[in-house]
Order: structure tokens, then sequence, then C-alpha cells
């Protein structure tokens, strides 16, 4: 809020100097829904991680900023910017910015936060570096320090640790998160949201059964602002690979025990991956999460669909502006949600 009303403050002002040549200041406009962040992942620049570093054009690419505009006008205040982490800093962990692409990082999140909007900055890793699994905590933390104090005056810009640990020991997993919460604030960027990841592909649905949550529940951060992100398809499989939901009640039924978890421990949470097929027992299934979720807002702050971003074509989950199919086939249908 502090910030927006800044930006309210300094366009008055511009206002009264320089009337007849100003632009729209563009605004977010309230939610509809109780939900705190809503919103859509952007992907493109984790694109073509098998060539590393890649080429900008050739490889991977940055979300455009039309459909950020796009999306605002929707409603929307929160996208998630994946990267990749070898990218950003290439040499080794404790290395130094790659300036080419953070260049482009700098440019998406600073166009997103200008418009009033939450950057997330998503290395979009799966708690790898180089194919390796990261089990050097300290590398891991002046990683994040070193991302961190680049965006440290940005209040609209969200710390996310990793996306997507998997198939690796739950303590590993939650000394990272622990790591790159130290790393952030030892940056001086103490006003940000940090979003954190469990193993299992962080899936709601998994949360306890996996027993990441127990680990997780012990995270502690002095600026008091971690938000628990978990991922949730409607899929038979929970992979998110499939435009079958498996009941129209099933986005529900798959977070209602993570639900409880972050009750029972005092937390907040957040679906930061969900989608279903543009067909009606998906937007059912999707519907009835939501729904459930603003029914349980004390503790689910919003949501973000997989995925936006200018290279999916035709993919069965895409959101882009104007044509992706779940742009035109479902976003109508869960509005109210945002
Ligand atoms: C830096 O990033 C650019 C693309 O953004 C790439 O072309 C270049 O090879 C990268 N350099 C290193 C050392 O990774
Ligand atoms: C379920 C899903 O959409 N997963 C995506 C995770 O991220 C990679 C890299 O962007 C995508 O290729 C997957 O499709």
């Amino acid at each position: 809020m502090k910030f927006l009303d800044l930006l309210l403050g300094a366009s008055t002002v511009a206002t009264v100097l320089a009337a007849p040549t100003l632009e729209p200041t563009p605004t977010v406009r309230k939610r509809k829904s109780k939900f705190q962040f809503t919103g859509v992942n952007e992907s493109g620049a984790e694109f073509g991680n098998t060539a590393l570093p890649g080429q900008l054009g050739k490889d991977f690419t940055w979300p455009a900023h039309s459909a950020i505009d796009t999306m605002v006008g929707q409603g929307m205040n929160t996208f998630r910017v994946a990267t990749m982490m070898e990218r950003i800093i290439p040499t080794q962990l404790t290395g130094t910015f790659n300036e080419t692409y953070v260049a482009g990082l700098d440019d998406i999140v600073s166009y997103i936060t200008g418009k009033g909007a939450y950057a997330i900055i998503d290395p979009h890793n799966f708690g790898r570096y180089y194919s390796n699994i990261i089990t050097d905590t300290a590398g891991f933390k002046a990683w994040w320090t070193t991302v961190a104090k680049r965006y440290a005056t940005n209040e609209r810009v969200i710390f996310d640790i990793n996306n997507e640990f998997h198939d690796e020991d739950n303590a590993v997993v939650a000394q990272l998160n622990q790591a790159g919460i130290d790393g952030i604030r030892a940056a001086g960027a103490t006003s940000q949201y940090i979003f954190v990841e469990g193993n299992s592909w962080t899936g709601a649905w998994h949360w306890v059964s996996s027993g990441t949550a127990t680990d997780m529940a012990k995270l502690t951060d002095p600026s008091d602002k971690i938000v628990y992100e978990m991922h949730q398809y409607l899929d038979s499989d929970g992979s998110g690979t499939s435009t079958t939901c498996v009941s129209g009640t099933i986005g529900r039924e798959r977070i209602t025990e993570a639900t409880a978890w972050l009750k029972a421990n005092g937390k907040k949470g957040i679906i930061g991956e969900t989608a279903g097929g543009a067909n009606t027992q998906c937007i059912s299934a999707i519907q009835g999460m939501l729904s459930y979720m603003q029914d349980n807002s004390d503790v689910w702050t919003g949501w973000l669909w997989w995925g936006g971003g200018p290279w999916w074509g035709d993919y069965i989950y895409s959101i882009e502006p104007p044509s992706g199919i779940a742009y035109t086939g479902v976003l109508p249908s869960i509005t109210q949600f945002i």
C-alpha cells in the first residue's frame, strides 16, 4: 500500500507540473476476491534450460510487457517470473551476475512493479544447479544475498526461494529455504515477502504425507513475511500434463489437508501454480478450489495460473493473451476469484 500511495503522490505532483503531456498513471484495481495475490506464472526466461547459458531470442525470451498490461487490466496483481539460477550467476553459486541476462530481469521486474503489481523472482531450478542437487547451503545463501541486494529497495519484489524441489532429502530442502531467507535478509531486503517451496514438487496434496511439512514448519524469518508456496494440478497424477481433471471437486479435495496444516501451524499459503483444461469438469474443479480457498482466506493468500509467456503457442494451459486456450476458455469463468 505504501508503494501505491507513493506512486499516486508522485503522479499528483507531476500532474501539477506537466498536466498536458502526462500519461495516465496505471493503478491496480481492487481485488474482487479476498485474495492478496492473484496472477500468472510468466514463462520464457527459463526456457531452453538444456542450453546454458543460451541465447536470447533463440533459447529463451522474456515475458511481453503487453501481456502484463492485459492481465493487470483484468485485475491481476502478481506475476511469477521464471528464470534460471545459472543464467543469473553463471560460474558458481558464490559468483557474480551475468549483467546481460540480469538486465532483462531488471527490465521485466521494474515494468511489473511500476504498474503497482508484485514481481516474483522465481529461480525455476527444482533445487538443482547445473543439474546437480544443491547441498551447499552457504553457497545458496550467497547466491540469494547477491540477487536480493540488487532488488532490496523494491518492496513489490517477492523472492521465491526455488521452484519445486523433488527427490531429495526433506531436511536439505528446509535448510536451503532457511539459507535463502537468511541470505535475503542479510542483503538488507527486509520488507519483501519470501515464498518458500517444499519437496515433492511442492505439491499441496503431498505436503503432509511427503514429510516436507515437518521440516518446513520450522523456518524462521526476522521480518515474518514467509508465504508457503504450494502447487496443485488437477489431473490424475497431479503432474499438470493433461486436460482431463479427475472430477469437478478434485481441486478442493486435493488442498484440504494442506489447508488444515496451514491453520494448525499458523502459516500463510499460496497456490503458486495451478491449471486445468478448458472444459466444464476442470472449470468446476478450479472454481471449487478457488472458492474453498477464499472461504479459508485467513490462510490462503492467493493463486497463480500456470502459465503465461509469449512462447507457449497452443499449449494446453496457456493463458497468454489474446488467444491462449485458458485465456479464452477458462479465465472468463474465474474472474470472480481475481
Ligand atoms: C550472459 O547472458 C547472455 C544472454 O543473456 C549470453 O548470451 C551469454 O553467453 C552469457 N554469458 C555467460 C558467461 O554466461
Ligand atoms: C506442469 C507444468 O506446466 N510444468 C512446467 C514446469 O516448468 C517447465 C519449464 O518452464 C515447463 O516446461 C513445464 O511444463
